[in-house]
């Protein structure tokens, strides 16, 4: 890690008495529970299924992102906020609704009530879903979402630019790839996060003196990526890992990419999804 890191770590991780974490039954809320545990003295975990008890350094707190009163008493007292819960595929209009706009207005309302200042906001590459797989973007192009799941991250990522320049409250609009502990079909090989990069940078947004509002690319450092992160290099973060090893098995199941949208764009099989009515 590079000195200025470590000196931004010592900064604010003395700081931070506080941080919650949404999401936390879910799969990457599990991965930040358990790998976030030194970053705050106390960790509070929340989700709207059932969550493992808590430990000393943790306060579990059930919560669904859809009840605003809930949502204000569930963020006092937290200095930031690393929010993984909400619908994270495609689905109806009305549960990525509760979840995904108006839970994202509550927890930016709460946070503003609350004074919490800095938020890690899991948006997703399905904002940019309809892109080509043979361009190359960055977070400057306008997003083109791939469906209603899309549609709410760039809402959630519109919020969050929107409180940073009414309120300061900054936010780290992380656009994940595919964050799994490995990849999981060929598509994946380019798309791929590991679990430990993605902890790497949850750390570094939190630990970074001065943030921003910046969009980041939540992916590892693959062969072939299509996303262009070197705007935000002065963040100070830099993926370790790559889906290589997997390579070979994953080009022998899938040896053709065909050309059909789900294999022309970098959505994937998003791009090819109904739009549910219920
Ligand atoms: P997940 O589906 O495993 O976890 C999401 C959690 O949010 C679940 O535990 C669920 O109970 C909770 N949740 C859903 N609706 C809620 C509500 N109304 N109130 C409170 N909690 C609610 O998803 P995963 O994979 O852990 O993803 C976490 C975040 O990262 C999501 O926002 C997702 O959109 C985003 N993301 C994940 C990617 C990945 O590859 N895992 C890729 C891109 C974005
Ligand atoms: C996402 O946004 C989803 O939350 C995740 O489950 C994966 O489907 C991922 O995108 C992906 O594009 O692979």
């Amino acid at each position: 890690m590079a000195a200025r890191a470590v000196m931004d770590q010592g900064k604010r991780e003395s700081k931070m008495k506080r941080l919650l974490i949404t999401g936390a039954a879910g799969s990457l809320g599990r991965v930040a529970r358990a790998g976030l545990a030194g970053a705050a003295e106390v960790l509070r975990v929340s989700d709207v299924d059932a969550m493992d008890p808590a430990a000393d350094h943790e306060e579990v707190v059930a919560c669904d992102l859809g009840d605003a009163d809930g949502v204000m008493r569930l963020v006092e007292g937290c200095d930031a906020i690393v929010h993984f819960g909400g619908v994270s595929t495609e689905r109806a209009f009305d549960p990525i609704n509760r979840a995904n706009i108006a839970g994202v207005f509550n927890l930016y309302e709460a946070a503003r009530a609350h004074g919490t200042r800095r938020i890690f906001f899991a948006s997703s590459n399905h904002a940019t879903g309809f892109y080509r797989r043979d361009q190359v973007i960055d977070g400057s192009l306008p997003p083109i979402c791939d469906g209603l799941y899309g549609a709410s991250k760039v809402y959630g990522e519109q919020l969050a630019l929107l409180y940073w320049h009414k309120f300061g409250i900054e936010t780290a609009r992380v656009r994940i790839g595919s964050c799994f502990p490995k990849p999981r079909n060929r598509r994946m090989l380019d798309t791929w996060m590991s679990p430990g990069d993605l902890l790497r940078l949850t750390r570094r947004v939190l630990e970074v003196e001065t943030l921003g509002c910046p969009v980041i690319y939540g992916v590892s450092a693959n062969r072939d990526v299509w996303w262009d992160n070197s705007a935000v290099a002065w963040l100070g973060w830099e993926p370790q890992d790559s889906s290589e090893p997997w390579r070979a098995e994953l080009e022998a199941k899938e040896p053709e990419i065909g050309s059909a949208p789900e294999d022309v764009y970098q959505g994937g099989g998003f791009v090819a999804e109904p739009i549910y009515r219920e």
